[in-house]
């Protein structure tokens, strides 16, 4: 950690602070709307930057150490080094992002294989119904099944025409519009499809398991 005397993540100021937003309900506003009435989801206010957000460790990663694994509940399973995964058919998607912290950056332009043809690729089995995302810098993050497929959820290698930048979670980083950003693991290292949910890092530190930003998915029930 950099900013503070923090051993472990779960120490950090960054983390401490967020559990206390959890604990309190900070940002809520009690409001449910809908994509479809609204662009902006309740709570949030837009930006034109992009901050950069994470547990404070930006892996530098070769791209010839570079590797993504499919596992769990899958016919096939995966593991693919960076020319493979390049050699997948690619998708370009525009789409806004909400972070929990309450800013919302409009039209991204992201190029890179859609989730849809990964899946596929690795058919998830029956049982499948939720992934476990896990990352270079060993974040991880859990969502349900039904959510990473969505129609323009996109394991991205580029933003505006660009690689994506280290900080922003190249060489390639999952981007699933319609949840808040910490579902969308940067620095992406494995998928794993499981029969049931498992809370991942800010599920386990007061965060919801499915965090839809209309409905302020923010912050655990319990
Ligand atoms: N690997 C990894 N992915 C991560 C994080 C992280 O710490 N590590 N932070 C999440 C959070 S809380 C947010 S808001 C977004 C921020 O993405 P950005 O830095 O590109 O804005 O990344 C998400 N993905
Ligand atoms: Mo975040």
């Amino acid at each position: 950690m950099s900013e503070d005397d923090a051993t472990t993540p779960e120490d950090s100021k960054l983390t401490r602070t967020k559990r206390a937003w959890a604990r309190d309900g900070k940002f809520l506003t009690g409001r449910i709307s809908r994509p479809e009435t609204e662009r902006l989801p309740p709570g949030q206010h837009l930006v034109k930057n992009w901050p950069v957000l994470d547990l404070g460790v930006q892996p530098q990663i070769p791209l010839s150490a570079w590797r993504l694994d499919v596992t769990g509940a899958v016919e096939n399973r995966l593991s693919l080094n960076w020319d493979q995964f390049n050699a997948l058919p690619t998708s370009t998607f525009v789409s806004d992002m909400h972070c929990v912290t309450t800013w919302s950056r409009y039209d991204n332009r992201w190029q890179g294989v859609s989730t849809h043809d990964l899946l596929d690729l690795a058919m998830p089995t029956e049982n499948a119904t939720h992934v476990l995302l896990t990352s270079f810098d060993g974040y991880t993050t859990n969502l349900p099944l039904a959510d990473f497929a969505a129609d323009d959820a996109i394991l991205a290698t580029h933003w505006e025409g660009e690689p994506i930048s280290t900080e922003h979670g190249g060489p390639m980083r999952l981007i699933v519009p319609h949840l808040y950003l910490w579902k969308s693991a940067k620095w992406l290292r494995e998928i794993q499809f499981i029969p049931a949910d498992k809370a991942g890092y800010w599920e386990r530190n007061g965060y919801h398991m499915r965090g839809d930003p209309w409905r302020e998915e923010r912050y655990s029930d319990d």
